[in-house]
């Protein structure tokens, strides 16, 4: 079965699914040893890594790249984070052609206006016109050659405080325009506007949330609410940056690496996370 394929049999299916954002290869490979369903590569958790804000300033060849990466090191599903699609309608067309041609199971757009801001950033966030962006699911729609490659329209009408009837009418929108999911974000601390968003749409198509702000949103009762699929969008990242900060704290503090190297990985286990062996294997 096509990555894409598993994809859609992810949003697809009766049991919820869980992918996790990944920045790098190592991350996606890490993530599958876990056990997850996917890899989302986040464009927040990509910017990041490269000391960036999430703000929009990567282009599409970069976050294709970083993607790619994530994407041939698992061979679990990605879906691919496009911000908001690089531009217009012919920008998301080469996006579709780029990003499917590279392997990647779907992409996400999401409603605003490039260039972004991240969704949980103070200060305003500016909506796309629905109209415009429904047109960009639509060339997406139509641009992708394999049927099963998978079109997720992010609604951030929660995001930008429009309400509850503006992010429907979008959701509506968006899969008359050939959306095969919806992604519906919210940044309450709990899932009140998410289940009532749920309880209202009816599982027209597929629903993905990113419970960063809500995290204890039981995933049953999730599911029963009509979630399809959750993304861990940042948490790999974020438990990096505090795994880094403690031992170079320590190595600062101690003057020397030996009180901290039984709590970080051994050298061993890199060489296995690579592959050393059957790198040496086929270069013998
Ligand atoms: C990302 O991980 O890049 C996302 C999710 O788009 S969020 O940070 O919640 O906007
Ligand atoms: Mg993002």
């Amino acid at each position: 079965m096509s990555k894409s394929a598993r994809l859609r049999e992810l949003l697809e299916r009766e049991e919820i699914a869980r992918i996790v954002g990944s920045r790098d290869a190592l991350t996606a490979l890490l993530v599958e040893e876990a056990g997850f369903d996917g890899v989302w590569a986040s464009s927040f958790e990509i910017s990041a890594s490269r000391a960036l804000p999430d703000l929009g300033l990567l282009t599409m060849s970069e976050l294709l790249e970083a993607s790619s990466h994530v994407n041939q090191a698992t061979s679990l599903p990605l879906l691919a984070d496009c911000d908001t699609g690089f531009g217009g309608n012919i920008n998301v067309v080469r996006t579709v052609r780029q990003f499917e041609a590279a392997g990647i199971a779907g992409i996400c757009l999401e409603d605003k206006v490039f260039p972004k801001r991240n969704s949980f950033l103070g200060g305003g966030q500016n909506l796309e016109d629905a109209t415009e962006f429904a047109g960009r699911i639509e060339a997406a729609a139509r641009a992708k050659t394999g049927e099963d490659f998978q079109v997720v329209a992010r609604v951030e009408a929660l995001i930008a405080g429009a309400g509850l009837d503006e992010a429907l009418r979008r959701a509506h929108l968006y899969a008359d325009a050939g959306a095969d999911a919806v992604l519906i974000h919210s940044k309450q601390t709990g899932p009140g506007e998410i289940v009532d968003f749920l309880a209202a749409w009816q599982s027209r198509k597929p629903v993905v949330v990113v419970p960063t702000t809500y995290p204890h949103w039981d995933l049953a009762e999730a599911q029963a609410a009509g979630v399809s699929m959750v993304i861990y969008a940042n948490h790999a990242l974020r438990a990096s940056v505090s795994a880094m900060r403690d031992v170079l704290g320590e190595i600062r503090l101690q003057g020397g690496t030996g009180g901290i190297e039984d709590s970080i990985a051994p050298m061993k286990e890199l060489f296995g996370l690579t592959q050393v062996s059957r790198w040496e294997e086929w270069s013998a």
